[in-house]
């Protein structure tokens, strides 16, 4: 059957919707266009969140983490990768040649550079000297809505009406050396089924890691809620479970088969992207604060 294609993903990202749109209008499938679509944002320096000029950890390294999973549940994901720009593509061949769903650090890495991923500085000059400036005070206090582009999870439907979805960040800034958070995490930064839909999340990682966030959206979803549902519902399990839920910040994107679509944030200040044969726009998600 042929399904209209749909593209979302977190945050006003309209270069790496628009990219990934033209995969699926090219009648291409929804996993070369979610790794397509994110990699914009990894090659976008100006995006401090993500890819080659993200943000590092407290000692100055810029680690990434990101997976991609597809129609099959078949999934890959790199975390603490250093070194390599496109995370996302790194992740895709472990997903394709490797017997692993996981690697990290320097094997990760080394895997990259087997596969010929080109090795890149992903520190820039301008994330450098504001983490020069972090240093003097070393003061670790994740800021809400850092931009209004950051990590970048991607959902796609492609005209088979098949679904895939990746996620790929720089993670916080200023973490611990060794931090990996939600993003590359199968079932919390990302999950998609092809019987019922896709979520994805973006936001303070710890929380989306103990409430397992884009998988239970997905599970809430196959009960029968609509996607805005799951992602209130998401939302409110992290609230339920984190007594200063107010200095932080959570979102989550859904969309399912039908090609509805649903957000929600604990804090005013996050979007979404979607893009569709229809045209596409960027969408304000209700959020828990008002
Ligand atoms: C993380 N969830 O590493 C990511 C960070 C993020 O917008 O989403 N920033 O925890």
């Amino acid at each position: 059957s042929i399904t209209k294609p749909i593209v979302i993903a977190t945050w006003d990202v309209p270069n790496a919707t628009a990219k990934a749109f033209e995969v699926l209008a090219g009648k291409g499938n929804s996993l070369d266009s979610v790794e397509q679509g994110v990699m914009v944002e990894e090659a976008d320096v100006t995006n401090q969140s993500v890819g080659k000029g993200g943000r590092p950890d407290r000692d100055g390294k810029v680690t990434l983490d990101s997976c991609i999973m597809d129609k099959d549940s078949r999934c890959g994901a790199v975390v603490y990768l250093q070194d390599v720009v496109h995370a996302v593509s790194v992740a895709r061949k472990v997903m394709e040649e490797t017997p692993h769903v996981i690697l990290a650090g320097d094997g990760a890495r080394q895997f990259a550079l087997e596969m010929g991923f080109p090795q890149d500085d992903l520190l820039t000059e301008k994330s450098k000297k504001e983490w020069l400036e972090w240093k003097k005070t070393s003061k670790y206090e994740p800021v809400i809505n850092i931009e209004n582009h950051d990590t970048i999870g991607m959902l796609a439907i492609d005209s088979n009406g098949d679904i895939a979805g990746a996620c790929t960040t720089s993670g916080m800034a200023y973490k611990m050396a060794g931090r990996v958070g939600d993003s590359p995490i199968i079932g919390a930064g990302l999950f998609v089924d092809n019987e019922i839909g896709g979520a994805t999340a973006t936001g303070m990682g710890e929380e989306v890691v103990r409430t397992v966030g884009s998988f239970l959206i997905v599970e809430l979803m196959r009960q029968g809620k609509s996607p805005q549902e799951a992602c209130e519902e998401g939302v409110k399990r992290i609230i339920a479970k984190k007594e200063n839920y107010r200095d932080i910040q959570i979102g989550f994107i859904a969309v399912n088969k039908a090609g509805e679509t649903g957000a929600y944030c604990i804090h005013p200040g996050f979007s979404y992207r979607k893009y569709t044969e229809e045209g596409h726009q960027n969408i304000p998600a209700e959020s828990y604060i008002k």
